[in-house]
């Protein structure tokens, strides 16, 4: 069964390559050769097993794709907005045809479960047709002009090539939230995947820009696979791309932005989460449990938004406890691309690595530990990489609470009154994703106000993870206070121009200053 899974799906997604073998990871309006190139080999989280090859970019490799991006900007910005926005459109039809083939890929690339492999696929799908809509929606404002004969607006042009760095997590979606708006407003995207899921960013890079060259369109959807130290450094000190949009830990992202700042470059942050969901004694309960338990979960514990601390008021707190360690026991761990797993293996040794130390590190620190906490062999899959789920009860001055693991663990607090669930909340760096659970309006509107959660998103009874596209994404303090994907994100992709016309015979100067040369 298990065998048979996995082989099938190695079976489809080879269709979405053109060799079996080595791919090549670069994308300049060609797939650069891979002849002379490092070669980075793919292994499946699922088993251990290698998967493909890919080769990296080589130092002219590089300048090829900058030099591609250049070319490319120069005519995509003469394209009409909504003609652009027709492509891309396009593209999302394209990707929703390989739905099924590059769902899977995403599950044998990093080890999500097949419903939630399609669904990083349907996230692209949808920011597709967002941006398609978009297109035809960038607006400026006008402005009255304080002078006569004068018309005040701004317009919003596009940057040109742009850097998109993204985590294996979210190996394509989050690409194409930069990369679909960049794309509307004009820009190209030269895109760095991680290293841990090139083989989704070629098949993705390869359908969409076949995509716009059948409707006689330049390249605008570069790819650089490569390692962080020579390719991710360069694209964050070179001045020919204006915005560098990165998603990944706290501490790449504070280099990230100073290395960008330092060039008076713009960064835009998707950083980590530690995010809280906050359960009152008058929640629906069986809501709460099934949204802290998808939260905690899903993609094992390894998304932004994903659950890591449980704040449950104390009347309620035992008896919830006990009812989601039970969820928990009945959760299936394994083998992603099986039906009744819900809880797939994590990215590589190191994330198992440091799952343990966080669980060892919040035991010394006074953490109980209510289920999970090892790692879990799979018979069958000997080399993947399977932890069991983890509850452990915490109290909220442990240090480790301040940390944010990309692994299922969830740590589990207590609060009495309501204002003590809003200071525990906000007590850590991050400030990506919250949740409330509660049927009380007064509480609920607390928790949305300024004085409540200190996040970018907060969720009332629903979970802290899987938002929507259609919003704008991202988080404050510590998560670098990025937005992406929807409502007004757009804009961080143009370069906003205040534009001025005396359609006058006089020359009236703002502020009534008088300059009166004879
Ligand atoms: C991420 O983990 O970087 O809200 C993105 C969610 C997904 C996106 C997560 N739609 O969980």
């Amino acid at each position: 069964m298990t065998q048979s899974t996995i082989a099938e799906a190695r079976a489809r997604v080879a269709s979405l390559f053109e060799q079996s073998t080595l791919s090549s990871g670069v994308y300049a309006g060609r797939w650069i050769e891979s002849k002379g190139r490092d070669v980075s080999t793919c292994i499946s989280p699922i088993d251990g097993e290698i998967i493909g090859s890919v080769s990296l970019a080589h130092t002219v490799d590089y300048e090829e794709v900058l030099e591609s991006a250049r070319c490319s900007a120069q005519a995509w910005s003469e394209i009409p907005a909504p003609v652009r926005g027709y492509a891309v459109l396009q593209v999302a039809e394209e990707l929703e045809r390989h739905k099924k083939d590059l769902g899977l890929l995403v599950s044998l690339e990093v080890g999500k479960t097949v419903g939630e492999g399609q669904g990083e696929i349907q996230e692209m799908i949808d920011i597709g047709r967002f941006a398609a809509g978009l297109s035809r929606q960038l607006y400026g404002l006008t402005m009255p002009s304080e002078r006569t004969a004068h018309r005040l607006q701004e317009q919003w042009h596009p940057l040109g090539p742009i850097g998109v760095i993204t985590a294996f997590n979210f190996p394509s979606a989050v690409w194409s939230w930069n990369a679909f708006i960049a794309a509307v407003v004009g820009d190209v995207t030269i895109w760095k995947p991680s290293s841990d899921a090139p083989l989704t960013a070629i098949a993705v890079t390869r359908l969409a820009n076949d995509v716009l060259s059948s409707l006689g369109h330049p390249p605008v959807f570069l790819l650089l696979c490569g390692n962080g130290r020579t390719v991710g450094e360069r694209l964050l000190d070179d001045r020919r791309l204006p915005l560098i949009s990165f998603t990944g830990s706290v501490s790449t992202g504070r280099h990230v932005a100073t290395r960008v700042a330092s060039r008076l470059g713009r960064s835009l942050l998707e950083l980590g989460g530690n995010n809280a969901a906050v359960v009152s004694e008058k929640a629906d309960m069986e809501m709460g449990l099934r949204a802290v338990a998808f939260g905690a979960l899903a993609t094992s514990g390894q998304r932004c938004t994903s659950t890591r601390r449980l704040i449950v008021q104390e009347s309620i707190y035992r008896v919830f406890l006990d009812k989601l360690t039970r969820l928990y026991s009945t959760v299936g761990v394994g083998n992603p691309l099986e039906a009744n797993v819900l809880v797939g293996p994590l990215i590589n040794r190191a994330a198992v690595d440091g799952y343990l130390a966080a669980i060892e590190e919040a035991q010394k620190q006074g953490g109980r530990l209510l289920c999970g906490g090892r790692e879990k062999d799979i018979t069958q899959l000997p080399g993947g990489f399977y932890v069991e789920p983890t509850i452990i009860e915490a109290e909220s001055d442990m240090p480790i609470l301040q940390q944010e693991t990309f692994a299922p663990i969830l740590y589990a607090l207590r609060y009495s009154a309501f204002d003590e669930a809003v200071a525990i909340h906000n007590s850590v760096p991050q400030g990506l994703s919250s949740a409330i659970f509660t049927t009380d309006l007064r509480e609920a509107e607390q928790f949305l106000a300024a004085s409540g959660s200190d996040c970018g998103l907060v969720n009332v009874n629903t979970g802290t993870a899987g938002a929507e596209i259609g919003g704008a994404f991202g988080g404050e303090k510590d998560t670098g206070g990025g937005r992406e994907s929807g409502s007004d994100a757009w804009k961080a992709y143009a370069r906003r121009q205040t534009a001025c016309v005396n359609y006058g015979r006089a020359l009236p100067l703002a502020q009534g200053v008088r300059f009166d040369i004879d």
